[in-house]
């Protein structure tokens, strides 16, 4: 359910209060609630993808996982289809590493929601300029950048997914706003997203449970974030609450949730550098799961 009307009243954002139940409406036009963060130069001498790998306590549990930070992300971040180009008009699924291999990417993760029984991408993709998969108007959190290097986190209508003034270059959407604007923004989303995105269960099952996570955003330099813990729904990782509070701390502005459970994969290099809870054939053994995009940091 969404925030009381109590609770409402600490919000600094008011207008999702009006729903408390799931809204798969599609908006073709007009404005939705975005952030805009534009463009930095980055400081001279970064160079690379930032990687920092942790084993950090949510609550009494140790979860380990990577945060990445991009300095360029206009020049060296990419959204990329399953398998390559064509991936997503194919409903193809391949694993993360043979995704980020082919593309050369020193740094990948898993990317957006697919149907699993299907291998549809789902939501907006818009990658290296090319877009390949429309959400059709669903709300969900969407995070991109704009041929000017401006970072959108946020709501759009299909409209303002197609604006040719300053277009997407990269888009691809989550499940659940985490951070707005410095705050988190977890009750709001769930009274204004489409839950159907999400195979997991009911949307508060999907906001709590415990599982291994992914998150995209970007912080208050303008660098691109990436965030990765492993986990397995249910007995180990961490919940969306907590995955929000860990992002601020590290100075995040704005960040959207992305695909986690068994597609929760982090490749550095071209090397699984992640345990996914996926059961290969074996039992015995954890298998990297076949998804859908990809977000990857590349050479320039
Ligand atoms: C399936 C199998 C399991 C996996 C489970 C949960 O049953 O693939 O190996 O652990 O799904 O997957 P998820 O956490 O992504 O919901």
């Amino acid at each position: 359910s969404g925030a009381s009307r109590d609770d409402d009243l600490l919000l600094p954002y008011s207008r999702a209060r009006a729903r408390s139940a799931r809204d798969c409406s599609r908006v073709r036009a007009g404005s939705r609630e975005h952030e805009s963060w534009p463009p930095t130069t980055a400081t001279p001498g970064t160079r690379g993808p930032a990687v920092r790998t942790f084993v950090s306590h949510f609550t009494d549990r140790a979860v380990p996982g990577h945060l990445t930070r991009v300095a360029e992300p206009l020049r060296t971040f990419s959204v990329l289809e399953p398998g390559g180009s064509g991936g997503c008009a194919s409903r193809r699924r391949a694993t993360v590493e043979d995704t980020a291999r082919a593309a050369g990417c020193r740094v990948a993760q898993n990317g957006g929601f697919f149907r699993m029984d299907t291998g549809e991408c789902l939501g907006n993709v818009v990658s290296d300029g090319r877009r390949v998969s429309s959400a059709g108007g669903l709300q969900n959190a969407q995070f991109g950048i704009r041929r000017d290097g401006t970072l959108v986190t946020g709501y759009l209508s299909e409209e303002e997914v197609l604006d040719t003034e300053n277009p997407f270059v990269q888009l691809l959407s989550g499940v659940v706003w985490l951070i707005r604007n410095g705050s988190v923004y977890i009750n709001e989303s769930q009274a204004a997203e489409c839950d159907e995105t999400q195979e997991t269960g009911s949307f508060s099952k999907f906001v709590n449970v415990m599982s291994a996570r992914t998150a995209v955003g970007h912080d208050r330099k303008g660098q691109l974030v990436l965030f990765h813990v492993d986990g397995q729904t249910e007995q180990r990782g961490i919940n969306l609450w907590e995955m929000a509070e860990f992002l601020l701390k590290q100075d995040v502005v704005n960040a959207i949730n992305l695909d986690g459970g068994g597609s929760a994969t982090f490749v550095l290099n071209g090397t699984l550098a992640s345990y996914p809870s996926d059961h290969c054939q074996d039992n015995m053994w954890r298998c990297p799961r076949r998804v859908s995009t990809v977000v990857c940091v590349h050479e320039p």
